[in-house]
Formats: C-alpha cells, structure tokens, sequence
C-alpha cells in the first residue's frame, strides 16, 4: 500500500491523520510528491493528478482525501471514525461543510499564487475570501453539535483551521470555540506528526 502526500495539501493531511489514528505505520506507507512533479507513478494511480491518493498492493487505486480515509477506518478501524457521523444527516452536512471550506481554503490560495503572475480576479478573491467568513461564521454557531468521539468531522476540521493558519493567517476569523476544539485535537501525535509544512 502507498500513499502519495504533499506535506502542504490539507486533504492530504486528512489521510496522513486517519493513516496514523488507524495504527498503520506511515513509514511504510507514504510517500511524498509535488502533484506538479506529474510523475508516471503517481499520474496513472490518479489520472486527475492530485494528492493524496492510495496505490493498493492489487495495483488499484482510491482517491480523493474522503475515499481513502473511510477505507481506512472501514478497512482497518471497525469504522469508528465514521460512525459517530454515519447516523446522522446534519452531521455528514456539517462534514460536507467543512469539505467545502477546505475547497474554498484552497481556491483562494490558488487565487493568491496567480496573483504572483498578476492574473488575480478580485471577482474570486472576495468570493471565495467571503464564503470562508461565512463558513467559519457558521461552524462557530454550530460546534455543540459535534460529536463528543474523534470522527472524521473532527479530523478534517482540525486540518483545515491549521490550513487556514497555514496559508491565510492575514483572514482575521471570529471562532474562538473552533480554535479550543481543535488546540485540544492537535495534541494527538497525529495532528503533532503531520503539521503543514512547503
Ligand atoms: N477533492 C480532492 C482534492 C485534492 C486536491 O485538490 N489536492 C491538491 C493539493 S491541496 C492537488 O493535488 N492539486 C494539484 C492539481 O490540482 O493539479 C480530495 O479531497 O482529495
């Protein structure tokens, strides 16, 4: 089994989490790579050319980031990251909720680098810097309803706060109980052992 990651990508540190909460040994299993490097490898496990994606020891592959983490909870876990989400329709939205954000997150990083070859749209920026606040706005009010147990919401909410620091600290958010939540989530060697980094 291996799994392409870049160390910078917040999907990819979704699974780098689940890979480690599981109790698979990541040293065996990952392997870093610039999905810009379009290596053969790694281009005809994903044909869309994004990390992370899993290569199977059968020569199949799973992607995207929420693919590969239920595979790992499903296949080596007894599904207990999904299961305090599974029942429940408002919970999986607010999972899918922060999955947009984190599309969001990274559109606006994306934004960002173009402005650095001065083809930056205000239009995008401010919409996808708006819909951040909003979304943000709108976690804050709605953090009770987590779970109290580790769940895959909590996982990538953890990854996209430190996304957010990460790549857009300048974006004052207003989500002091987000932030506690996640502070008391990132003393997990997981979180510890997969801090952004490029
Ligand atoms: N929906 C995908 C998104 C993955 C994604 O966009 N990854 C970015 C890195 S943050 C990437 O590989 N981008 C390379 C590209 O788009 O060419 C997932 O959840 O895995």
């Amino acid at each position: 089994m291996k799994l392409f990651i870049s160390t910078a990508s917040p999907y990819a540190r979704t699974a780098q989490v689940v890979l480690r909460e599981v109790g698979l040994d990541p040293k065996l299993i990952e392997s870093e790579t610039h999905p810009f490097n379009n290596e053969q490898e790694f281009l005809r496990a994903n044909p869309l050319g994004k990390v992370p994606c899993m290569l199977l020891d059968d020569g199949s592959s799973i992607y995207d980031s929420e693919v590969i983490c239920q595979y790992l909870d499903f296949e080596f876990n007894q599904e207990k990251l999904w299961q305090p989400i599974m029942q429940s329709w408002s919970l999986r939205t607010l999972y899918s909720h922060v999955s947009g954000l984190l599309d969001l997150a990274v559109a606006l990083r994306q934004e960002k680098m173009r402005e650095e070859e001065k083809l930056r749209s205000d239009f995008w920026w401010s919409r996808f810097e708006s819909g951040l606040l909003r979304g943000f706005s709108f976690l804050e009010n709605n953090i009770s309803r987590l779970p109290n147990d580790l769940s895959l919401l909590h996982i990538n909410l953890t990854c996209l706060v430190d996304y957010m620091s990460f790549r857009h600290s300048d974006i004052k958010l207003k989500c002091d109980q987000v932030n506690q939540l996640c502070l008391e989530l990132k003393s997990r060697q997981s979180f510890k052992a997969t801090e952004p980094k490029g």
